[in-house]
């Protein structure tokens, strides 16, 4: 009988220590983002945790750190640079500034509809966009979504560029989405997403404008009471790595990488997706006005010159493309 115990706690030793070593042997992957947990992001890293750990068999796991307290956008991409993070999902609003291929993305009223973001991002432009990462010290995984941005502010209804006039707008730190407002004579301050809420809180700016899941995830209706659907930029998003974590991995590892960011897309553009109606109802209930009926073609006309100032810099050939892509 003592033989039998001994061998029983033998076996479960051993079967602790192989545990304790796959723990060991475990990898951390820590992705940051801005929005809140209940996010589309936070969707999309959640399918992706999921995938790369089906795939690596548990040699990788997932730590998700939300609601930016990595820092704001611009601060974990630097992150990504030096190493101190290891992957990132970020809208593209502070890109540009390290990969100025990706402003043409930002140009208002660029992509007509989800369909055609997603083909665009999923096709031949939006790979050579994501191979450009790696000439920036960045590693591009998959595109994914942060959805069609629309107008919050606490003044009055908008319904008309007119009625925009003079609104102090909060805006990503994004040279094409300052230029647009710009042309709208509103006043662009450009500030980093965590301090949003506070600074419409306090009144330092007047409105923000953001895709529905973050209006709605991010709580930015307790601060804002007029929602206007002006749908007036798509605002892409990515999964980045840093090239630290990257240049430490197996072919095959890279791979199981590549795979599970796909998946995260998908799920992210399926919550998306489904709150640009859903959302909106809920915001509704929320108490937020909302101005549905939109003439989209003013807004645009508005908006139109800040097309000059990309290709003034950047040239037109990658516009040109997208454009007829579709
Ligand atoms: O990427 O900064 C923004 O308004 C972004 O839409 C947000 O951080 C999610």
């Amino acid at each position: 009988r003592n033989a039998l115990h001994a061998a029983v706690a033998g076996v479960s030793t051993l079967a602790l220590a192989a545990t304790s070593l796959g723990a060991l042997a475990a990898q951390s992957v820590t992705v940051g983002h801005t929005t809140s947990d209940s996010s589309h992001y936070s969707e999309g890293i959640d399918a992706f945790a999921a995938k790369l750990e089906e795939l690596s068999g548990g040699e990788f796991t997932v730590e998700e750190h939300p609601s930016g307290a990595l820092g704001g956008e611009r601060a974990m991409i630097e992150g990504l640079q030096i190493g101190t993070i290891d992957m990132v999902v970020t809208s593209t609003g502070p890109l540009g500034n390290f990969v100025p291929q990706t402003y043409v993305l930002d140009l208002p009223f660029l992509f007509e509809d989800y369909d055609q973001a997603r083909c665009v991002l999923d096709g031949e432009i939006g790979q050579e966009l994501l191979d450009q990462m790696g000439e920036h010290e960045l590693v591009g995984l998959a595109w994914t979504e942060n959805g069609f941005r629309h107008l919050t502010n606490s003044q009055r209804d908008v319904q008309t560029p007119e009625d925009a006039k003079g609104l102090k707008i909060r805006t990503m730190e994004n040279e094409m989405h300052m230029a647009a407002f710009r042309e709208m004579d509103v006043h662009p301050t450009p500030m980093a997403f965590p301090e949003l809420f506070t600074a419409l809180q306090q009144g330092t700016v007047d409105g923000q404008e953001n895709p529905i899941s973050v209006i709605l995830t991010g709580n930015l209706w307790e601060v804002q009471d007029r929602l206007s659907l002006t749908g007036h930029v798509y605002s892409p998003a990515i999964m980045l790595a840093s090239p630290i974590m990257w240049d430490g991995l197996s072919d095959e590892e890279k791979g199981w990488f590549r795979e599970a960011a796909r998946a995260g897309a998908e799920a992210t553009r399926a919550m998306v997706s489904r709150l640009e109606t859903e959302g909106v109802e809920e915001l509704k209930e929320k108490g937020m006005t909302v101005v549905e009926d939109i003439d989209k073609s003013q807004f645009q006309e508005a908006v139109e010159p800040s097309y000059k100032v990309f290709t003034d810099e950047y040239g037109s050939e990658m516009l040109d493309r997208i454009r007829n892509s579709s």
